[in-house]
């Protein structure tokens, strides 16, 4: 453990020293707590991290709208504008790929999940389908479905790694999750867990806060703090042993997400891409996502928070939006770029300041919620390597097939266990229909299944019978399927043997 010493000076010779300032009133046991917490601090770059918040918060944000341009069309690779060829060609792509094993996801799951307000890891919620699954055991079943998929095509067993990026918030829960839920029949050791850092909260006058008399306000560093973690962890070291070349990134709340989407990778490969986004058109104007366009001339992701709402709702001469390339957190990336990007580029991402609110203990020792923010969160984005790519493409897909974001909590109009529900099951009733079924509703009705259903009728489909509406027809064509109706193996193989 670091020496008390060796701590406070450091603290002091960055101007931190009210850190200690409780410290003869903290118990044994809270002093081994708080020291072994603070040795964990990089304390030759705290003066720097305290400094350049208060500075950063301080300073107008330069704003890029000045700068910033569409990506023409032209340059968007698209799912409904290109033919079948195209894309059956770009999936048998990926799916070679995945056979080889070298592909791999990886899962950003350090963020705290605040705006839902739910105390456990985000992935670990279940938005009520009929199988009560949660998002965690939905992703898994996917790996296990598009693993089996490309060794059916290829003749052999493959494995898709799963590495997940957690924080000191949610490694140990998801650790025991995954252990209870038996890695959802994934193998153990094809589940990589990791941890990303963690920064000091810091006031606008740069100093560290307190927010407790033994405790530092910390908060992971954003969803590029990846790329630290990838060499902290030796991440890119397991990638290159296990042969790992591509890597599919994405975020937890998706319900929709396309685990290893071979049609992206397959994509992606053949446009020889060192880095990749997915997009889907925004909704409207101010929806949470960021923007892919050019800053500068260069492609890049310009987050929700950092647009102006005037740039955003800009309209070209048919009504349409001209940023509207929404990013849905939904990345590829070469293990060569990443490589890259830990030796060189790391040390140049952007800072990005979050003002927010964070509980404390003022000078006299009482514990204060403030009710406006009154700290700097520092955090890195996980798309502003996109500039130093050599090839970046984008990617744009169809929403209601690929993305449905689990953000509030129910209650309110977009993003919530409700909407990310009815987006799986209307999903769901197109596939059931289009492979031939017919679904009646609750009162024996045809019901109607359309994109972006409110109210679809209960029919789920487990990802281990499909992945993504395949294999469908002949299980259900021309049945009369009474809802809820949930298709798992079990109903699956006896629909087969009837
Ligand atoms: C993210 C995207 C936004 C859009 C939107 C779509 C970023 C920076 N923004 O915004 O452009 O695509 O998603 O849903 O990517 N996370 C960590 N560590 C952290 C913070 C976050 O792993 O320190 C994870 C988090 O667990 C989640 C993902 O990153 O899986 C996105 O985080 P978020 O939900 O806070 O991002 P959001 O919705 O503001």
């Amino acid at each position: 453990m670091a020496s008390l010493e060796r701590v406070r000076q450091g603290l002091e010779s960055s101007g931190q020293g009210h850190v200690l300032q409780f410290w003869p009133e903290l118990s044994e046991e809270e002093r081994d707590a708080f020291l072994q917490e603070l040795g964990q601090l990089d304390l030759q770059g705290l003066r720097d991290h305290c400094e350049g918040a208060a500075k950063a918060a301080a300073s107008p944000p330069d704003s890029l709208d000045r700068h910033i341009e569409p990506v023409p069309s032209e340059f968007i690779g698209s799912v409904r504008k290109s033919d079948r060829k195209s894309l059956a060609e770009w999936e048998n792509e990926g799916l070679l790929h995945i056979s080889k094993n070298r592909v791999g996801v990886l899962l950003l799951a350090g963020g705290q999940g605040t705006r839902l307000g739910v105390q456990y890891p985000k992935g670990m919620y279940s938005v009520a389908l009929p199988s009560g699954k949660t998002l965690y055991q939905i992703q898994a079943e996917r790996i296990r479905k598009v693993q089996e998929i490309a060794d059916r095509k290829h003749g052999s067993k493959c494995t898709i790694p799963w590495y997940i990026m957690t924080s000191e918030f949610t490694l140990a829960p998801t650790e025991k999750f995954f252990e209870e839920k038996h890695y959802f029949g994934l193998e153990p050791t094809n589940i990589i867990m990791f941890e990303q850092r963690m920064i000091p909260a810091v006031t606008f006058d740069g100093k560290v806060i307190l927010q407790g008399k033994g405790k530092v306000a910390m908060a992971p560093d954003g969803n590029g703090g990846l790329y630290k973690a990838l060499m902290d962890n030796k991440v890119l070291e397991d990638m290159k042993r296990r042969g790992v070349e591509y890597l599919h990134v994405y975020c937890v709340d998706n319900i929709l997400v396309k685990m290893a989407d071979p049609v992206f990778i397959g994509f992606c490969v053949s446009k020889g891409a060192d880095c990749g986004a997915k997009v889907v058109e925004k909704a409207y104007p101010a929806e949470p996502v960021g923007v892919v366009c050019r800053v500068r001339g260069v492609s890049q992701v310009v987050e929700y928070s950092e647009i102006r709402p005037e740039t955003a709702e800009l309209r070209g001469p048919g009504g349409e939006m001209v940023y509207s390339a929404g990013n849905i957190c939904n990345h590829f990336f070469t293990r060569t770029f990443l490589q890259d990007v830990a030796e060189k580029f790391e040390g140049q991402l952007k800072q990005h300041v979050a003002l927010k609110k964070v509980p404390y203990v003022d000078a006299c020792g009482n514990q204060v919620r403030p009710t406006k923010p009154n700290g700097i969160k520092m955090e890195k984005f996980v798309f502003d390597v996109f500039p130093f790519s050599r090839n970046f493409v984008v990617f744009e897909v169809v929403r209601e097939d690929e993305f449905s974001p689990l953000k509030n909590a129910d209650g309110a109009a977009t993003d919530s266990p409700t909407t990310a529900r009815n987006s799986l099951l209307a999903q769901h009733c197109r596939w059931a229909t289009s492979a031939g079924a017919t679904l009646l509703d609750e009162h024996g009705n045809t019901a109607s299944v359309s994109a972006g259903d409110t109210n679809p009728a209960q029919c789920e489909i487990t990802p281990l019978v499909s992945y993504f509406g395949e294999g469908l027809e002949q299980l259900l064509k021309g049945r009369t399927l009474k809802t809820p109706f949930y298709l798992d193996e079990k109903k699956a193989k006896e629909l087969q043997a009837e």
